[in-house]
């Protein structure tokens, strides 16, 4: 048995020297490796869409819609800072193709709108800006432009590339960008109002952008899903913030990208391409007033993190911008809850100072002289030498028997399968003596880098207006249920609680599957499981806003919502859920 100096981020934990340890499998260079060691950055989207309420521009709104009375990006960069963010994306230029810097190619920009009397750069106010306050800074450009006469031409190629260098060559350094892969097909472009197809893979040729980008920008990723060349990121195939429990950060660098590829990345993929999930705040991309009562939860967005970051993603998450030209108050004070909740858990590791033991480079056991009251995991990888544990166990043991630990936010099983950056388990409150990760499954020795324990806080607050208390569900226990496990979901509050009804989310994505659009709703009293409510969550599936199901306070610790009847699909799916306790 080896015993083995901890020091958290700075010391290999692994068993292995090393100097002796091999490079598994293709290995990021060292921008992706900065690049996933920033953790989360801020999408900012800002366009004339935020004048006419639409997500996307058709091409021919007009620019003088553009005339924000306070745009500030240091109120931008400081809102995107205090929540925790350390760079920002910028729509530069989204689908209708307004131009948000003066640029020279186009006079559908910032150049004919009157904010600023058409002399105004939002671009460059806001590179200025994460230059002062010391954020990254980077770009969103579309390549799909409704509104160029020339767009499916190879003109239109060349217009792309120079709008590209004038955003990489006078704007400081860029440290990612990002070519959305929409290309709807109809649009105004010039006037013809006509839909125009073009072949993704080959009309834009990327491998001559690529070179462009890396000759102007050395240190700049590229973040690309419509390409037959493979960026330095990839999309994880959904906007609702979260990547797969199971998370390579490989590909295969030649042929079709299936879906699983983007969500799940490839076991043996030949080149390093990590995930990065990108999330807006609220439903939309862009800004709309009637979404102000729909900003991510604390909860929702605790459960993004731990599903994205805790899951060897980045996470790049979107406020919109207002008409007046500011973040909104609403996702500003949600952002910095955010920060806040990250870093109440997270800057107590209860394993700082405790040496592991590590047995023959899969065990690694960390043992307390008192108990410990803990309910998450950390672990990480470096990096650097590959991608290498593919599965895991968990165990603790309490009360002198181990018991072994499941990530509550699995999809499937158990969940502990791949680590690579940083892999967050979270799990019911265990007190425990002693922790033991056991490596069962790796594709080269393990190179752990890191591992930390915490207990996160019953994240409760006051409901707006009525002074009740929730506690969400990431923050309590969920068990999957017993006898329908697909139907119903069951939570644990471990301990009795004046409880006095349930809060439902239904899955926020477009088309989703397993909306709960009729219910049942039981708790657990003396044994017996006891119907407390019945009905239907009306319109659920056209609005799928927050449902609230009121009952007579009643002491309980179990509680089951059962899907009488769903949408679509097998399985009732939620984004959060909230108990209401007195
Ligand atoms: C999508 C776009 O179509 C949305 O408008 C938004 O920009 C999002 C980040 O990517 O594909």
């Amino acid at each position: 048995m080896k015993k083995l100096t901890f020091l958290l981020l700075s010391t290999l934990l692994t068993g292995a020297c090393k100097q002796q340890v091999e490079p598994y499998g293709p290995l990021p260079t060292a921008d992706q490796v900065a690049l996933q060691d920033m953790e989360m950055y801020a999408f900012l989207h800002y366009s004339l869409n935020t004048y006419t309420d639409q997500e996307w521009g058709f091409g021919n709104e007009d620019p003088t819609l553009f005339n924000p009375d306070q745009l500030d990006a240091r109120q931008w960069v400081r809102t995107c800072k205090d929540a925790g963010m350390k760079g920002i994306i910028f729509t530069a230029k989204h689908h209708c193709g307004f131009c948000m810097w003066p640029s020279a190619y186009t006079e559908y920009s910032v150049k004919n709108s009157p904010w600023k009397e058409g002399k105004g750069d939002v671009v460059r106010e806001l590179a200025d800006a994460c230059r002062e306050y010391g954020l990254k800074f980077a770009v969103y450009l579309s390549p799909w432009d409704r509104n160029h006469p020339q767009y499916g031409q190879p003109e239109y190629v060349t217009y792309f590339r120079n709008q590209l260098r004038e955003l990489l060559t006078n704007y400081g350094d860029v440290f990612e960008v990002w070519f959305d892969g929409a290309n709807g097909g109809d649009g105004w472009y010039g006037g013809a109002n006509e839909t125009r197809h073009i072949d993704r893979l080959t009309y834009y040729q990327w491998s001559e952008t690529y070179r462009m980008i890396r000759e102007l920008q050395p240190h700049c990723v590229i973040w690309n899903d419509g390409a037959d060349l493979r960026g330095d990121l990839r999309w994880v195939g959904t906007e609702a913030g979260n990547i797969g429990q199971v998370n390579w950060s490989k590909m295969n660098s030649t042929g079709d990208v299936e879906w699983s590829h983007l969500h799940y990345g490839v076991e043996d993929g030949d080149v390093w391409v990590p995930g990065e999930t990108n999330t807006s705040i609220r439903p939309g991309w862009f800004y709309h007033s009637t979404e102000d009562n729909h900003v991510k939860s604390l909860s929702k967005l605790m459960d993004t993190y731990y599903k994205s970051v805790g899951r060897n993603s980045t996470l790049l998450l979107n406020f919109p911008i207002m008409p007046n030209g500011l973040i909104s108050p609403i996702d500003s004070a949600r952002g910095v809850a955010f920060s806040h909740m990250i870093h109440q858990i997270f800057d107590h590791n209860l394993a700082e100072g405790i040496e592991p033991q590590v047995d023959g480079d899969t065990i690694y056991t960390l043992q307390w002289k008192q108990p410990q009251t803990f309910n998450r995991f950390l672990v990480g990888e470096d990096i650097r030498l590959g991608q290498r544990v593919k599965r895991f166990r968990l165990e603790a043991l309490i009360d002198g028997q181990w018991q072994p630990l499941q990530d509550a936010l699995a999809d499937w099983g158990d969940g502990l399968e791949t680590i690579g950056r940083k892999r967050i388990i979270c799990f019911p409150e265990v007190t425990a003596t002693q922790l033991r990760l056991t490596i069962t499954d790796t594709k080269a020795v393990p190179v752990i880098q890191q591992i930390g324990v915490y207990l996160a806080p019953a994240l409760t607050m006051d409901l707006p207006d009525s002074g009740e208390k929730f506690s969400s569900l990431l923050n309590i226990a969920m068990v999957g249920s017993n006898d329908r496990p697909s139907r119903s979901i069951m939570i644990d509050l471990e301990k009795d609680r004046q409880v006095k009804g349930i809060r439902y989310l239904p899955p926020q994505e477009q088309g989703a599957e397993g909306i709960i659009t009729r219910y049942a709703f039981s708790i657990m009293v003396n044994g017996q499981w006891q119907k407390v409510a019945e009905g239907e969550f009306s319109n659920i599936v056209n609005n799928p806003i927050w449902q609230t199901i009121y009952i007579p306070a009643t002491s309980t610790k179990l509680l089951r919502l059962d899907a009488l009847a769903i949408n679509q699909g097998e399985r009732a799916q939620y984004d959060d859920i909230e108990v209401i306790y007195e």
